[in-house]
């Protein structure tokens, strides 16, 4: 079978010029490997709503949007989002018609611990979870817990959030008690949703609560304390209940593929790419463990440069390198497209900053599919390019895919979406050809749902969500089928044609 997706791999021109015309050239299904999982993926404050139902108190989300609506594109905010709360039955209903293996979600530390710590713990959110993945396994669904996906408790970020150190203790106190509560049915878990999302935007820049804005400087602290957190639960898990549980247990990071633009511009797109995810990945993936050296000199230097008396990247403690270093059991990868870097250094960036320390610029090209979000465009040869550098980088380590996704302005004939999963599914399968070892694949996301600061204007889900209605009522949009046809059949047929009627529970499940 002619495998276009690698050949548009070799240069950024060929990618252009091959991009979009890998599933016209197929002719036959493709078949998927035995035992890779399938699900779709959510997160707490963007579906749950119920902000202050049953004790749960304010995180980072409630607090600035509440203060400040318009800080959304629409002025809207999480306080009913999908109403999962009261509509989790409903969601689990949804996880059955598709066929999922697996469900991605995660859990709101305000739901569960109202003062943050575990001084009181409030049976009312306990309850919700528990309703929601007992139902789930009633199906033989999956359940898969992200413990940390952006929702802050906004008491801790007055206490200065994942820049204070002491924050490893607090992250090990709330997934310990997550821990006991749910590890006897949970047997996947993840700590961290998106490491670089929460440092750099919003410690580093305004485009993530909390807006902190400090450049240079919030967005490194927040990285070592973060990842020495995430380590922490890491070894709770493994010491106190892997025994008992046998799950497993790892971080997810978010990585684009950076592509050069010319050949000179390799190196640049190295580092960008060490930056973006090499800093998280490197410190637990690679075999010397702490962040990477070429990340270390970059940011000393200019440092020195700019007469700080030491580097703005604060240092691991040799304990702290090797607490760190292996800490996952596998790697979560979300992946949404594709940039291309140059040399050429903008002058735009403030000084100090984290673009200003890494240099280079990148940017996307026009020709490349778009998406409704400005930053996503359809490059599949760059999810076949960063498999592959993921499986040569850190010796092919198990990888699940806990995001991928394609963005509209809503509407059910999602063609778009559509061409997007099976292209990129596609990319997918040639690096499980090569060798890449990959577990699961979720999609993002089971239904539209609160889209940060974009409000409710991006639309990412398999199932439209009609925001007038109380119910919040949710309809599969024709990609849920095809999602659903690719489950059921164990391949991909680049020429099915959903009747769009009749969603059934599949009797599988
Ligand atoms: C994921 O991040 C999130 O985990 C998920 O919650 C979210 O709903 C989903 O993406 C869709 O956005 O605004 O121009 O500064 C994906 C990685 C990296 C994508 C940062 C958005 C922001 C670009 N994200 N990027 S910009």
């Amino acid at each position: 079978m002619l495998q276009i997706a690698k050949y548009c791999a070799l240069s950024a021109l060929l990618a252009l010029a091959c991009n979009g015309k890998t599933i016209q050239d197929r002719h036959g299904p493709r078949k998927i490997p035995d035992g890779l999982m399938f699900g779709a993926a959510t997160a707490s404050y963007q579906i749950e709503g119920g902000w202050d139902a049953d004790g749960k108190t304010e995180n980072i989300w409630d607090y600035m949007t509440h203060k400040n609506p318009c800080v959304t594109d629409d002025c809207l905010n999480g306080d009913i989002a999908n109403d999962s709360y009261n509509q989790y039955k409903r969601d689990v209903e949804m996880m059955r018609e598709l066929g999922l293996d697996f469900y991605r979600f995660s859990l709101s530390w305000t739901r569960i611990l109202p003062s943050s710590f575990p001084d009181k713990i409030n049976e009312a959110g306990i309850q919700y979870y528990n309703n929601l993945i007992d139902e789930m396994l009633r199906y033989n669904i999956e359940p898969m817990i992200t413990l940390y996906h952006w929702d802050l408790p906004q008491k801790l970020q007055e206490m200065g959030g994942w820049t204070n150190p002491h924050i490893v203790n607090w992250f090990a106190d709330y997934a310990r008690v997550v821990f006991e509560h749910f590890g006897d049915r949970v047997k996947y878990w993840i700590t961290m949703n998106e490491p670089r999302e929460i440092c750099y935007q919003g410690y580093g820049d305004v485009t993530k609560a909390p807006k902190l804005n400090i450049k240079g400087f919030a967005e490194y602290l927040c990285a070592k304390n973060l990842l020495v957190a995430h380590a922490n639960a890491y070894h709770i898990y493994n010491n106190e209940f892997k025994a008992k549980f046998g799950g497993v247990i790892g971080i997810t990071v978010s990585a684009h593929w950076y592509e050069p633009e010319t050949e000179n511009d390799s190196e640049i797109a190295d580092q960008t790419m060490q930056f973006e995810w090499g800093q998280y990945l490197h410190p637990i993936f690679s075999e010397s463990g702490d962040f990477p050296v070429s990340m270390k000199e970059k940011i000393a230097t200019k440092s020195a440069a700019q007469s700080f008396a030491r580097s703005r990247l604060p240092e691991f403690t040799a304990d702290e390198v090797a607490l760190v270093k292996g800490s996952s059991d596998f790697l979560g990868l979300n992946h949404y497209t594709t940039y291309l870097v140059n040399n050429k250094t903008s002058d735009i960036n403030s000084v100090p900053s984290y673009y200003d320390d890494l240099g280079g610029t990148r940017y996307q090209s026009e020709d490349w599919k778009a998406a409704a979000s400005i930053w996503l465009k359809e490059v599949p040869s760059g999810f076949y390019n960063l498999l592959t550098r993921l499986r040569n980088l850190y010796n092919n380590p198990t990888i699940m895919i806990t995001e991928n996704g394609f963005s509209t302005r809503g509407g059910l004939e999602d063609d778009d979406r559509i061409d997007y999963y099976v292209s990129y599914l596609d990319a997918m399968l040639d690096a499980i050809d090569e060798g890449s070892n990959i577990a699961a694949y979720a999609a993002w996301s089971l239904m539209d749902n609160f889209e940060w600061m974009r409000g409710y204007t991006e639309r990412f889900g398999l199932y439209e969500v009609d925001y007038k209605s109380p119910q919040r009522t949710r309809t599969p949009r024709k990609s849920a089928y095809v999602y659903k046809q690719i489950i059921r059949a164990r391949e991909i047929d680049y020429h099915y044609k959903p009747q769009m009627t009749g969603m059934t529970i599949d009797t599988r499940k």
